[in-house]
This record gives structure tokens, sequence and C-alpha cells, in this order.
């Protein structure tokens, strides 16, 4: 404890402001997860991992700092975290889900603006959070206005290098993109002061289609079979809200221990909720640790979360990158950009293969209806909501439409709702 404590002030942490909000998480933590009945064995180690989630990983990722590997905060899945594996860094993500932070956030940011920005600003106004302390940079992007205006303002208190993602997927727009790939490849090699190998990305690659893998697996089990639920949708988001912050190869191993548990609960049909329990789908915005407001009021409320249609979800482990045909450099980047022009984002216009893809979700999944989560402010997924819920009615899909921010407030009002929405299908 003492050498986390040093460790943190050598960071710039505010050690004893940060020392009362990781308290205070660790008691919701318990709160929410370990009442839980019946959990896997292997939660045991991201349990182990949330109460180390400060501690030992900060550790890991300043070791790799000191043997000069790149060390990158990151706000969106657009970062090509292949490059930065490959030089042997670390990604994270700083996405904010607590409201502890905002009021300081508000001193410097409008009050109308998405919470996950102003959340993960106020982190670096109050240097309590050891992510964001210890990355050399942060990665910025042109997703939405609130981001775009932040980051100028962010670069104030800590380096931001910015992708520019475009709004539409043209040939011209994904020529600019993957161009941004390669200077995002060069901005690593700033950093480090080294050239990166084709073998080394490509190793970086491996790894994280493995990590990918390995999610998709997770979301199989949890949602593909109607019989046998093994896993709570609470469980599941938290596993998949780590992969955003530990060592992708010892995570994909613990993923997959996981999932080979669960598998073995399917054969012997253990089931984590009762039979005949209303299977729904989340659709929306990112949901950021320790932001659990949604799935305990549905889990609680007699429903089973099977999957988040979201980037801490199945938007970010649904593509992986064909590395198979790949001879240089310009091929990677190609195959690279091609995965990411995948990710179908609301800032993108028009957007209709997500809809089509939520349509073939539910179906394969055989779900009993959906949550479409926006977080207040987010316009983007806010407007969409009209085209996706539009769709869903013409398909008969039950849905419910849920915008809310970080304020305890509202749990009540939520959990109310979902109760109505559980009796009504
Ligand atoms: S790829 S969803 S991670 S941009 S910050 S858009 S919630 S107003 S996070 Fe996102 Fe990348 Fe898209 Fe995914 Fe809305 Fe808030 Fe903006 Fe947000």
């Amino acid at each position: 404890v003492e050498e986390h404590r040093k460790l943190l002030s050598e960071i710039n942490v505010d050690v004893d402001r940060h020392a009362k909000m990781m308290n205070m998480g660790l008691e919701s933590y318990k709160a929410q997860f370990m009442s839980q009945k019946n959990r896997p064995e292997a939660m045991k180690y991201f349990d182990w991992f949330m109460s180390e989630i400060q501690g030992q990983r900060i550790a890991e990722i300043n070791e790799l700092r000191k043997q000069k590997k790149p060390s990158v905060g990151a706000f969106c899945i657009f970062v090509p975290e292949e490059i930065i594996v490959g030089a042997g860094g670390a990604c994270f993500g700083l996405c904010g889900g607590s409201p502890a932070t905002i009021a300081d956030a508000e001193t410097e940011l409008p009050r109308n603006i998405c919470p996950l920005i102003k959340s993960a600003h106020g982190f670096k106004l109050q240097r309590t959070c050891a992510y964001t302390q210890s990355s050399d940079f942060i990665y910025g992007e042109t997703t939405c206005e609130a981001k775009k205006k932040t980051w100028e303002i962010l670069n104030k208190h800590h380096p931001v290098h910015v992708m520019n993602i475009p709004h539409m997927k043209r040939d011209k727009d994904l020529k600019m993109w993957k161009e941004e790939i390669i200077e995002f490849k060069e901005h690593i090699e700033e950093v480090t002061g080294k050239k990166l190998s084709l073998e080394e990305m490509l190793e970086g690659t491996r790894i994280i289609n493995e990590k990918r893998k390995a999610l998709l697996r997770l979301d199989s089990l949890r949602g593909l079979n109607p019989e046998v639920m093994p896993i709570t949708g609470k469980d599941a988001l938290f596993v998949t809200q780590m992969g955003f912050l530990d060592d992708p190869k010892r995570y994909t191993q613990k993923v997959n221990e996981l999932c080979d548990e669960l598998e073995k609960r399917v054969e012997d049909k253990i089931s984590v909720f009762e039979k005949d329990t209303p299977r729904l789908m989340i659709l929306g915005t990112p949901i950021a640790p320790p932001n659990w407001k949604l799935h305990t009021a549905v889990e609680s409320s007699g429903g089973a979360i099977i999957n988040e249609e979201s980037c801490i979800g199945h938007r970010y482990y649904k593509d992986n990158v064909d590395i198979d045909n790949i001879k240089n450099e310009d091929d990677l980047m190609s195959e690279l950009m091609k995965r990411y022009s995948e990710v179908d984002c609301a800032c993108f216009t028009p957007n209709t293969p997500r809809i089509d893809k939520i349509l073939k979700m539910y179906k394969d999944r055989q779900a009993d209806g959906v949550i479409y989560y926006t977080l207040s402010f987010c316009h983007t997924y806010n407007i969409e909501s009209f085209l996706v819920t539009e769709a869903l009615e013409a398909a008969g899909i039950p849905c419910l439409v849920i915008e809310s921010d970080y304020s305890p407030e509202d749990a009540g009002q939520i959990k109310t709702r979902v109760e109505a929405f559980l009796e009504s299908i």
C-alpha cells in the first residue's frame, strides 16, 4: 500500500482524495456485485482486478513507461489499440462513469453536455484517476461536438492527440481515415523514439483480435441460449468494462477461463435467472464504470440483460482485423481502416447498418424486449433513437427509451419505468 501511495504521488495523483474515491467505488461494487447469488467462480479474478484497479495495474503500466513503452488513455473505440500494443505499450479507456467529478468539470465545461465527458474531464482536474495521470497522451477524436471541443480545453492540462474521424463512409472519407491511422502510428513512433515494424504491429493485432474473440464468446454464452443464462448481465458488463483497463493477454486468458466455466454451466443447466425471466438487450451509448445504474435497476426488478449494443459491449468486439493476406504495412493500414469503419457509431450519417444489426441481434438472441439507453445530451444517439425505435416498432419489438445522467436521483424513477416495462412484455 505504501508503495502504491508513493507511485500515485510520483504521477501527480491527489492521493488523499483518490483514496476516498476508491473507497466509495469499492463499497458500491461490493453492494451491487458481491450480493448477487450463484456467481461463477471465475468472477473472482475480476473481483480481484477491481480491488487492484488503481493499484497493481497502475504499477504495471508505469513499469512499461519506464521501459519507454507508450501509455495511451482513450475515449473512443476508434483508437487503433493494435498499434499501441504492437509497440509493447498499454492502451486504456478513460471514459468517466462517476458523478463525483462532475461539479469540478463544470468549472470549465457547460452543464448541458454529456456526463461521460464531464466526468472524465473532472478526473483530470481533480487528479483522482491514476490512469489519466499515467498516460503519455490522451487519444481524442472528432466524433461528437462535446468531445472535439473538450479536447481543446483538456489539452491545457494534458497532451491530447486528436484523430479526425469522418462522419460519412464514402471512399474519400475512408481514404482520409486510413491517413489518420498512419499518422497515429507515426505519433506513437515519436513518443517512443522508435520505428515500429510490421511484425510488431501484426503481433499487436493478433493480441487484440484474440481479446475481441474472447468477448464475443462471452456474448454468445450469455445471450444466445434462452434456456440457460449462466451469468448476470451486470457481471458480464463489468467483465467487458475491465477489458478497457487490463493487460490484454492476461485479460483474454481470464475471459476464456470464465467462458469455459460458463460452457460447463450451460451443459449442466445452471442458470442465474429463473425460467421465463424476460431477456432484454440494451442499445445505445457506452456504460463506463462505475455506472451500473441501469443494470442494477433491471436485474433487481426481475429482468435479465443479455447484451449491450454499445461501445462497452458488442460494438467494440463484433469485428476483427483480417490479417491473413497482409504483405506490407500499407495492407495492414488498409485492413485496420476497414475494421474500424465497420463501427456503427451514431456519429455517422447515414447509419442504417446499425439498425439492420440490431434487428438481427434481437432475432438471434430470441430476446423479449430492448431498452434504448442514451446519456443525457448525447445528441447523436438521442436523435438516432427515433429511427431505431421506428424500426423496432415495425418489427413488433417492445422498446423502452431511457435518457439519464450519472446522478443517483433518477434511479428510483428508472426502476419504476423498468418494472412497468417488464410487466408489459
Ligand atoms: S464509437 S459511441 S466510444 S464516439 S461522448 S458520443 S455519449 S455525447 S462516447 Fe462513443 Fe466512440 Fe461513438 Fe463509441 Fe454521446 Fe457523450 Fe459524445 Fe459519447
